[in-house]
């Protein structure tokens, strides 16, 4: 077994602050993305323990677990974003409306972080931006590198912007979509994002909101990747403390509700940045109460889901699951659900079929495959893309087939 190496933090990620007050145990899971290859299937893999606290200082939502970063984003990292046209045209239009309200063209730049294979900067480039991806995972920026979209295969901090500022890049735009989370240094990030942009630039951030998180009992994404769950206060405070003032927040059904946020010096708050903030007065959001019953309502899953899937399985049912994505590995491994109810995954990311889920040893196939095999029930896994999976899998659902969705209350669809 590889050894599990990470560290445990006492201080918050966001503030510093000590006092974080743990309100979710989810035991010792493998990592999320560690998708096992047949070479090494039988050898028992490292898990790590996941539990998940809230600063009562700046109501920063974090995991007290700091995985090394080259062990979550190494050469095996196999998330690759442009697999889901319903991403990448949520991505177009993000795009077309900053070029269009910012009026950008070919002396401008935008840069984004994370930028995985190129499935967002097409667009910048499309409309004559210039643009530049940085991301450490060797795989997805070596796709956007064949795509022509220049990438550096880096991590993204205050000291690398120091360095790109002082060989003259600026960025009029910085998009860090499904980033910030992923950082377990957040005031090192945040610092490099406020050091590299325009004086009158703009960073555009997507995150899962914590509230939806909450509130849609949305437990399987949490894991090792994601160090931190941010309410709108959080992340102002968090961008406050580097100069970068928060001037919009939009709230987005994708990922099963995330947060966009636009941060930056040169223009007044538009007022949806108070309207937020005072909802999250009003529910409580940034109180330790607002978690407090969490752990009891994700216990409520795991045991719904597996009356279900005993019910399903006591009528003789076969049963699959949909995606192999890295919810579903906390969501299977905290669960107990394996081969013991699964046949097999699938997945259409070519990367990842053939390998095994982490933890449950279940091998991931193409979809096609459920039209061929037909299994009396799937299980979503990417519950995110739940409509956009059905769609898909027409033919399966004529044939007989029928969909179990995980959560907030597990159900036949
Ligand atoms: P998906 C990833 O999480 C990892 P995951 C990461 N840590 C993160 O923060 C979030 O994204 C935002 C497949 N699929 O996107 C593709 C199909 O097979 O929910 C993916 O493997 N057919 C960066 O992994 C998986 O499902 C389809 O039609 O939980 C979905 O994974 C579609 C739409 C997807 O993220």
């Amino acid at each position: 077994m590889s050894e599990p190496i990470f560290k445990t933090t006492d201080r918050c990620r966001g503030c510093g602050a000590e006092g974080l007050r743990n309100f979710l145990d989810l035991g010792r899971v493998p990592l999320a993305d560690a998708l096992v290859p047949e070479s090494r299937r039988g050898i028992e893999e490292a898990r790590y323990p996941l539990t998940v606290a809230f600063c009562p200082s700046c109501s920063l939502v974090q995991i007290r677990e700091t995985v090394p970063a080259t062990t979550l984003f190494g050469e095996e990292y196999p998330y690759y974003s442009s697999f889901s046209p319903y991403l990448v045209e949520h991505s177009r239009r993000n795009v077309e409306a900053i070029v269009d309200d910012r009026r950008l063209g070919p002396d401008h730049l935008a840069v984004e972080l994370a930028s995985n294979d190129g499935y967002l900067l097409q667009w910048f480039q499309k409309a004559g931006v210039k643009v530049l991806g940085i991301d450490p995972a060797p795989g997805p920026a070596q796709a956007a590198i064949e795509k022509g979209i220049p990438t550096l295969v880096e991590f993204f901090d205050d000291d690398m912007a120091g360095r790109l500022r002082s060989e003259g890049v600026v960025a009029d735009v910085i998009i860090g979509n499904n980033v910030l989370a992923h950082v377990p240094n957040q005031n090192r990030f945040v610092a490099g994002i406020a050091r590299l942009l325009a004086d009158d630039g703009i960073a555009v951030h997507e995150f899962p909101y914590v509230r939806d998180l909450v509130d849609h009992v949305e437990f399987d994404t949490i894991y090792h990747e994601h160090a931190c769950y941010f309410s709108v206060h959080a992340v102002r405070d968090l961008y406050g403390r580097h100069g970068l003032p928060l001037i919009k927040v939009e709230h987005l059904p994708i990922h099963g509700g995330s947060l966009r946020v636009t941060f930056g010096r040169g223009s007044a708050p538009d007022p949806s940045v108070e309207e937020y903030l005072s909802e999250e007065r009003r529910i409580g959001l940034t109180d330790f109460t607002y978690y407090e019953a969490f752990a009891g309502r994700v216990k409520n899953v795991k045991a719904e889901l597996r009356a279900l899937l005993d019910d399903l399985k006591s009528e003789g049912a076969s049963i699959a699951a949909y995606g192999a994505a890295a919810k579903g590995t906390t969501l299977l491994n905290y669960t107990g659900v394996g081969a013991n109810y699964l046949e097999y995954v699938v997945d259409r990311n070519v990367h990842k079929q053939n390998w095994y889920m982490p933890g449950v040893d279940l091998p991931i196939h193409d979809p096609a495959v459920l039209v061929t095999d037909r299994p009396d029930y799937t299980l979503i896994l990417a519950w995110n893309f739940k409509d956009e999976i059905i769609a898909q899998q027409q033919e399966y659902v004529e044939a007989g087939g029928r969909f179990v969705i995980p959560i907030p209350h597990p159900a036949v669809q």
